[in-house]
């Protein structure tokens, strides 16, 4: 039997938003284009950017053999730059970050065309990079034609294609497999063979030679011709100005003839199969027929500003059924409105049953007395039937009452099927056609399966609460999530935690704030009675309490003023009345706009499973900061099903099983078919944390000679794996509790190491200063950061000389190599050496939660 899974993958606040893009017919719809809000006012920028796009169009057309082309895309302007009436305004409910992202060069990042975090062979990517300076050099910028170049992105970022050009690295030397052996020949690597060139030294210039092995020496390219009449591959040699296909094994002609023995990603990743194969094997393409080769493939294109706020309208459910739901809702709302809105935006209740109830008109956030009036008219009672249609058509109703309607957002929430008219059917039209985004959750098993749909069609996210799970946070996540995502101003979730105490017990949660974050830090507690609560935050330095009030509603919090100081952050919360049952979530925004923080995205694109015994579901989370990923982290997902059932498992960045390639920040699981041991939708969080690394340190060289001993570990970074540490703190003691306990205050045996690259090994050799016999040494290993953050300690590892009396020659004790060489010699001097019980630790204090919950 075949079960059908509904993922929807809860989400993240880190400023990822899921793609909109739709097919319509062979067109491509509603792909955004951003233009980062720090480029300069730059009309010819945009011009330049929509005759790409169309060129781009055409040729994707042509590539993909008359079956896909860019049918609406949306090109969003920076905020700063002026509007004489040629941008449409939108508010700012939905802020998206973009399919393909025009950003200005920024030192340290990738600045070459390129699409971002490819998970798997037909698994799509994230984005697609193009800076402003390429865009404006044109041809010039020396990728070839940049439309030609883009449908090359769009292989990768649509369908999950990897790269036929030579950049597959040889495992031993590291570098660029150039060449392969074919028939005794050496052959370029290249899709497909009938790409002309030639052969050359790039150090020399020269021709190349054969090495002693009878291999091109180490030198030696290949320069593709950009005069060859070649036509494929689009994922290969892009630049060559002839290129237009992809490469097909299909293929009865030689001109697109697969290549699948050069050594290169496509080939590597995806067992030797050709971009057409795996296009074919695309929802996309299984969702098409091809069209005709003179359609029109011009986009319309949309030129977007987003210059003024949010527009919300809270829509819920009040029909009978969510009589035992209706109050976890009103808390988890109550904290939306009161902590998370942002600012100035425009808020709007709505409840409906069988017909549809303003409750509150869009109102203006402009004070706290707002956020709690509006808290105030949060429904409390359920009853009657359900038509979704009705309470649609009522928050549209009311978002038409405010102009500039473009962009607006309902969020719906839900438990049950629609059972009244007005159908969702008949409403929808006229809200798609406003550019009103609607997010849905369903609560519990019954709810609707159409809201998938729903949020799909209008570009919102869906999610997928339970309501069986005993400890969930889902609900509070999943309501707060998408206004998180909208706000210009990135909130990012660095925690939440169901709490469940009782009275007098305390409970004990702690969060870090590393230098990239810390700006309006809140710590809330959602929760039905939060009066006699007493919420407390404590660091090193500052404590903040916050003790509920019987006026207080659903929520209480504590807030960090201006920007938080470094480090880590103990939570308490408990109550001297009664029992506390609620979610603890923790929330910052970054220190500043132009800081790259971490961010976690899921990459699946499959909105549903197929059931069956030999399932093997792939999950995919790109951990990044900035455009650089980051190793070492813990991501673990929490997987919650209709049933109640919840389990947790552990994504790998270690390139086996579901994992392709390691250290590329993509990790990765498979979810196992006894794992969904239940039909229908699940709700997925990512949660990442201790993204930083640890030291294992190891004694991998005694010499006896000399007394010296060679300790090894891989180098750890200073901040996120991004930068060499800038010291190693190596200590020993010859008592393990004090150099456990109190290591900077045991000898230091650091002379003169420089910090490697993260990954790379050090090694240390070293001398124990006036070593005693009888005694067993203990070291251990630290790194420090560029701000003199010491790591946690590493294992400690043990070097202790005994000597047996009975063969030691007390007077030839010219120092410990005459023991070793005694020992050597007749067997009798034992060096005992001792890796004690690895106990592996993260060497920053920095360690930090943040998760990601993300709807597809
Ligand atoms: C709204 O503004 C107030 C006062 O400036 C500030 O304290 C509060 O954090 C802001 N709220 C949000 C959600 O941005
Ligand atoms: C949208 O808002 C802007 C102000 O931000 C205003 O100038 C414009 O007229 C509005 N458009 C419509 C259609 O109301
Ligand atoms: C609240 O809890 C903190 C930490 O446990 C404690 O130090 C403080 O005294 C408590 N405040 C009140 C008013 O109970
Ligand atoms: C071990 O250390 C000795 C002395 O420092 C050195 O001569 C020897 O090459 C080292 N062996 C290895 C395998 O590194
Ligand atoms: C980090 O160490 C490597 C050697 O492993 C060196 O080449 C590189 O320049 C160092 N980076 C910095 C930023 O110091
Ligand atoms: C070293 O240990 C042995 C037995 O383990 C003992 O007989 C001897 O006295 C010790 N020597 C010193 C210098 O402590
Ligand atoms: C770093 O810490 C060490 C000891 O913990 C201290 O001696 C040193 O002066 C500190 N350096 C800086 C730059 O703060
Ligand atoms: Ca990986």
């Amino acid at each position: 039997m075949k079960l059908i899974f509904f993922i929807s993958i809860c989400l993240s606040g880190l400023g990822f938003a899921k793609s909109t893009i739709s097919l319509t017919g062979n067109g491509y719809t509603d792909i955004l284009v951003t233009v980062a809000d720090d480029i300069a006012e730059n009309t010819q920028l945009i011009s330049i950017l929509q005759d790409w796009l169309i060129e781009a169009s055409s040729k994707l057309y042509i590539a993909s053999k008359y079956r896909f082309f860019f049918k609406k895309i949306i090109i969003r302007i920076p905020e700063k730059w002026s509007n004489n009436g040629q941008y449409i305004v939108t508010s700012a409910s939905t802020n998206k970050e973009g399919d393909i992202r025009i950003e200005s060069p920024k030192e340290g990042e990738r600045s070459n065309p390129h699409a971002c975090c490819l998970p798997a062979c037909g698994v799509g990517g994230q984005y697609i990079h193009f800076t402003t300076d390429v865009m404006v050099k044109g041809e010039d910028a020396g990728f070839g034609n940049l439309a030609t170049v883009l449908v090359h992105e769009w292989g990768h970022y649509r369908w999950g294609l990897f790269d036929e050009y030579p950049t597959s690295r040889d495992k031993y030397t590291n570098k660029i497999i150039q060449f392969y052996s074919h028939n005794g020949r050496w052959e370029p690597v290249r899709c497909t063979t009938e790409i002309e060139g030639k052969m050359f030294n790039y150090v020399s210039n020269r021709n190349c030679k054969l090495d002693s092995k009878g291999k091109p020496e180490s030198d030696c390219s290949f320069a593709a011709d950009s005069g060859s009449k070649a036509i494929a591959s689009m994922m290969g040699h892009a630049y060559i100005s002839s290129i237009s296909q992809f490469c097909d094994s299909d293929s009865t002609g030689e001109k697109t003839k697969h290549n699948a023995e050069a050594p290169n990603m496509q080939n590597d990743k995806c067992s030797g199969q050709s971009s057409w194969d795996i296009i074919k094997q695309h929802n996309d393409y299984k969702a098409t027929s091809p069209g005709n080769e003179f359609d029109n493939t011009r986009p319309e294109i949309i030129l977007q500003q987003t210059q003024i706020s949010g527009r919300f309208c809270l829509l819920i459910d009040v029909s009978g059924s969510m009589e035992n739901f209706i109050d976890d809702a009103k808390d988890a709302l109550t904290t939306v409105i009161k902590t998370i809105l942002p600012n100035e935006s425009y808020v709007g209740i709505v409840s409906f049953n069988d017909k549809g109830h303003l409750l509150k008109r869009m109102t203006k956030i402009t004070s706290e007395s707002v956020r709690n009036s509006l808290a105030y008219s949060l429904p409390a009672t359920a009853d009657r039937g359900t038509s979704i249609g009705a309470g649609l058509e009522t928050c549209y109703q009311e978002l038409l009452t405010l102009k500039n309607v473009t962009g607006s957002v309902i969020y719906l929430a839900t438990d049950g099927e629609e059972n009244e008219p007005p159908y969702t059917e008949e409403v929808l039209p006229s809200l798609t056609e406003k550019g009103i985004v609607i997010h849905t959750l369903a609560i519990g098993s019954l709810a609707d399966e159409k809201l998938n749909d729903i949020s799909k069609i209008t570009g919102g996210s869906s999610y997928f609460y339970s309501s069986e799970t005993v400890d969930s946070t889902s609900l509070v996540d999943a309501l707060i999530e998408p206004f998180t995502e909208s706000s210009k101003d990135k909130i990012i979730r660095i925690k939440t935690v169901h709490a469940d105490i009782s009275t007098l017990q305390v409970f004990e949660t702690n969060f870090v704030i590393d230098d990239t974050i810390g700006r309006d830090t809140i710590v809330q507690l959602t929760t039905h009675v939060v009066r006699d609560v007493n919420l407390t935050i404590q660091n090193s330095e500052m404590t903040y309490t916050k003790i509920g009030t019987a006026g207080d509603n659903s929520v209480i919090y504590v807030k960090i003023p201006g920007i938080a100081q470094i480090g880590n952050y103990d939570v308490f919360l408990f109550s001297t009345t009664h029992d506390i049952s609620g979610t603890l979530s923790i929330f910052s925004k970054p220190v500043s706009s132009k800081q790259a923080v971490l961010q976690v995205n899921v990459l699946n694109t499959e909105p549903e499973i197929q059931h069956s015994a030999g399932l093997l579901f792939p999950l995919y989370a790109a951990v990044y900061k900035g455009s650089m990923p980051v190793n070492n982290a813990t991501v673990i997902a929490v997987i919650e099903n209709e049933i109640g059932d919840s389990f947790n498992t552990i994504l790998k960045d270690n390139a086996i099983g579901a994992d392709v390639s390691l250290n590329d920040g993509i990790y990765s699981c498979y979810i196992l078919p006894n794992e969904l041991n239940a039909n229908g939708r699940l709700s997925i969080k990512v949660i990442v944390e201790g993204y930083s690394a640890k030291v294992v340190v190891e004694l991998t060289n005694i010499s006896n000679e000399d007394n010296t001993y060679t300790i090894t570990w891989y180098a750890v970074g200073d901040d996120l794996d991004k930068g060499n540490a800038t010291s190693y703190d190596i200590r020993y003691s010859d008592k393990f509790q004090t150099l456990k306990t109190n290591p900077g205050h045991q000898q230091s045996i650091t002379a003169g190491i420089i910090p490697k690259e993260p990954g790379e090994t050090e090694s240390f050799v070293f001398r124990i200063p006036n070593i005693q016999r009888n005694t067993t040494y203990y070291i251990a290993v630290r790194a420090v950061d560029d701000q003199n953050n010491t790591g946690d300690l590493s294992n400690i590892i043990t070097v202790s000389i005994l000597n047996d009396q009975y063969w030691f020659d007390d007077e030839n004790t010219d120092g410990l190599s005459i023991a070793f060489l005694v020992g050597i010699s007749i067997g009798a001097l034992i060096i005992v050496v001792v890796l004690l019980a690895c106990i592996i630790t993260l060497i920053k204090k920095k360690k930090v939660h943040r998760m990601s919950n993300y709807a597809i």
